[in-house]
């Protein structure tokens, strides 16, 4: 051994990955409009007044907090609402405060459409495959096309555009486009993808959720199946996925018709650990089965809840299952968790059985208040895309969107100066509601180095 070499035990720790969560940051005109079929909260508070700067604000307090508990916490932007360019594709026209006038006065349902802020919820923003699965090593993203919603349907462009504006070295980041927006190949990004491994940054196992495959598949009677199966087999070839390391698993369709409109309302993986309802999946036993087969360097720890417990009603009012679930730096689980599954005792009483339980990794939950949210069917786990990175990936990223204590002070004074505190559906035709979007986005590009990313900047 020559002397420059440092003995084995001063050796430095080789730098791990790490599981980046990047929170869709809410846009000033979130709004209840009663826009998802077959999301009950949605339904529920249709026509509500919303707040939108305190939406942002309990957004922004969630990063805040991950961010202190020592995890990659990054921010991505809202889009530019109401979205004019769609609204004169659809024909209406002239000045932007004729078309809002045009378009309140004889299709208010439309206004509504191109003013949701639904890209906070950035779990459906794409889907991401981290260079430990994927044949080039590069870290891959899809854009969902969000195709059975058209308020959620106009998201993909815009999200393309962000995420290549954030991760944009090549070497390291691949990125798709969003696959064709059908009947049949309906992808709703992450929600619906959850990986298993030992480690973040080892090799792992990608499971896919449909609601909706082949003619002869059983299919929910009330509420439309917004995943297809040929969507996520379409997004494992792109990702350039081991097909061994896939597994494409069927959600049931009662839990859809009972409100469980992606498979991160009923379930949720993180690590070697699964955790879900009895009612997630058609076929549980092969998808344990598969996750035992195929999981390589630890055995994996399943953690079912049966209808006894707690019901898919529960499930659906609370998101218990919608709860973050993130590997500590210690290497302890923690479920970050809505207030509402505090409100409901049952399922406050499971959350207190799973921490208790020294079985599983899970040693810690956190409550966070994000009602604003969550009264239009987005829980925690909406709220976050996660991306995995390894230490030349994450050195790649666009540096300003990293959430630190600066950066949450400084969006929070932003959302303060340019948010209004009540929004109703009239308000959605008000011009200057466009322009004080418009001028907060504008500004929000430049303290996120995002250059020109909205149609209004071109
Ligand atoms: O697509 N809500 C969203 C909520 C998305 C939640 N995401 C995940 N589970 N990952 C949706 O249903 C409601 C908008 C309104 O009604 O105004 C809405 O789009």
């Amino acid at each position: 051994m020559s002397a420059m070499t440092p003995p084995e035990s001063s050796a430095p720790a080789k730098p791990r990955a790490v599981e980046a969560n990047f929170d869709g940051l809410v846009g000033p005109t979130h709004n209840y409009a009663g826009l998802a079929q077959g999301n009950v909260a949605s339904a529920k508070n249709a026509e509500a007044p919303s707040n939108p700067r305190e939406a942002a604000l309990q957004g922004l307090r969630k990063m805040r907090a991950l961010a202190a508990m020592g995890l990659a916490q990054g921010v991505l932007p809202p889009q530019e609402r109401p979205h004019i360019p769609t609204l004169k594709r659809l024909g209406f026209s002239g000045r932007d405060a004729d078309v809002l006038k045009q378009v309140h006065r004889d299709a208010p349902g439309l206004l509504a459409a191109m003013s949701s802020a639904s890209s906070m919820w950035t779990a459906n923003a794409a889907t991401v495959s981290p260079g430990a699965d994927t044949a080039d090593g590069r870290v891959h993203f899809t854009p969902a096309n969000l195709a059975t919603h058209l308020h959620r349907s106009i998201e993909p462009v815009v999200t393309g555009r962000a995420l290549a504006a954030i991760f944009r070295d090549e070497k390291c980041f691949a990125h798709h486009a969003a696959l064709p927006a059908t009947p049949q190949m309906g992808d709703e990004g992450a929600a619906n993808h959850t990986r298993f491994c030992a480690e973040h940054g080892e090799p792992g196992l990608e499971l896919f959720v449909y609601g909706a495959a082949g003619e002869k598949d059983p299919k929910p009677a009330l509420h439309p199946a917004r995943q297809n199966r040929a969507a996520g087999e379409a997004v494992a070839r792109l990702h350039r996925l081991d097909p061994d390391y896939v597994h494409h698993a069927q959600q049931k369709p009662d839990a859809i018709d009972a409100g469980v409109f992606h498979n991160d309302v009923i379930a949720v993986g993180n690590g070697h650990v699964l955790l879900h309802h009895a009612q997630a999946f058609v076929d549980t036993k092969a998808v344990r089965d598969w996750i035992k087969r195929r999981l390589r360097g630890r055995d994996p720890v399943f953690i079912e809840i049966d209808d006894r417990e707690l019901s898919v009603a529960d499930a659906v009012g609370s998101y218990l299952f919608n709860s973050q679930l993130l590997t500590m730096p210690d290497g302890t689980m923690t479920l970050v968790c809505a207030h509402e599954c505090q409100d409901n005792e049952r399922v406050w009483n499971a959350i207190r059985r799973i921490v208790d339980d020294r079985e599983n990794p899970i040693a810690e939950a956190r409550v966070f208040d994000l009602r604003q949210s969550m009264r239009n069917g987005g829980g925690p786990a909406c709220l976050r895309l996660r991306v995995v990175l390894d230490p030349a990936q994450r050195a790649a990223v666009n540096p300003k969107v990293w959430i630190d204590d600066a950066l949450a002070s400084r969006l929070e004074a932003w959302v303060n100066q340019h948010y209004r505190d009540r929004l109703v559906l009239a308000d959605l035709a008000d011009p200057q509601l466009l322009d004080e979007s418009r001028s907060a986005l504008d500004q929000l590009t430049q303290i996120l180095g995002l250059g020109s990313l909205y149609d209004f900047q071109r």
